[in-house]
């Protein structure tokens, strides 16, 4: 088996932090300024939620409500599927690895042929991550887990099994931290800065 070089591996920065602490917001951010791909491992889970032909659909629904995380087979291959219809070299993988399953699921199939340029976290206390995601859903978005029930199950979660993950990339010295308890143009001046130094 041939490996791609460094050169001619994609890169790929994670973007973490908890649920409503704008990874999404500031993700569209780095595209505009700094042409990545942004890859919302949720956004695609619940496309493929919505798609009739999906035998997940079900699975996902309920994982997403309980805010529990979906096996990694499912979101690994959604993101690998993205990232081969794309012909660009630079993602934004947001929302994972949430756990440690997440981690080894995708070294085992991308870290081959995916350099992992640094990870990005959003760090937001959760009592204005919970504001931001319920202010969401009284406004509409339709998702069916902005509501205290769920938002409950999903901080566990971040807290459980997410947390352990941003500690393991602290320790690899991959971690990028950013306060995100600010408006969203002023955590994007921070954003900004790190980008720049790491590209
Ligand atoms: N907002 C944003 N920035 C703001 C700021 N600085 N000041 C004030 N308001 C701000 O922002 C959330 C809301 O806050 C928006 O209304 C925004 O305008 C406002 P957003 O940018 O959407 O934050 P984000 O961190 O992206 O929040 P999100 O709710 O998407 O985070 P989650 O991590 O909870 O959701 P995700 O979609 O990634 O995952 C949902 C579920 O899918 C998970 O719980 C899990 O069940 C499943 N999942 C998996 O199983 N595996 C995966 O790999 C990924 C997801
Ligand atoms: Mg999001």
């Amino acid at each position: 088996m041939v490996f791609p070089s460094l050169a001619e591996m994609k890169k790929v920065v994670f973007v973490l932090g908890g649920p409503g602490s704008g990874k999404g917001t500031q993700c569209e951010k780095i595209v505009q300024n700094f042409g990545y791909v942004h890859l919302s491992a949720g956004d695609l889970l619940r496309e493929e939620r919505a798609n009739p032909n999906s035998k997940h659909g079900e699975l996902i629904e309920d994982y997403i409500r309980n805010g529990k995380i979906v096996p990694v087979e499912i979101t690994c291959s959604l993101l690998k599927d993205a990232m081969e219809k794309s012909n660009s070299q630079h993602f934004l993988i947001d929302g994972f690895p949430r756990s440690e399953e997440n981690l080894n699921g995708w070294n085992k199939e991308m870290s081959n042929e995916v350099h992992l340029q640094f990870v990005l976290y959003f760090d937001c206390p959760q009592e204005v991550c919970l504001e931001r995601c319920l202010k969401r859903g009284s406004a509409g978005s339709g998702r069916s887990d902005d509501n205290v029930d769920s938002l409950k199950k999903r901080f566990n979660t971040y807290v459980n099994d997410t947390m352990p993950i941003i500690e393991h990339y602290n320790g690899l010295n991959l971690l990028r931290k950013v306060c995100a308890n600010k408006d969203a143009d002023a955590v994007f001046a921070d954003v900004k800065s790190i980008f720049e130094k790491e590209n």
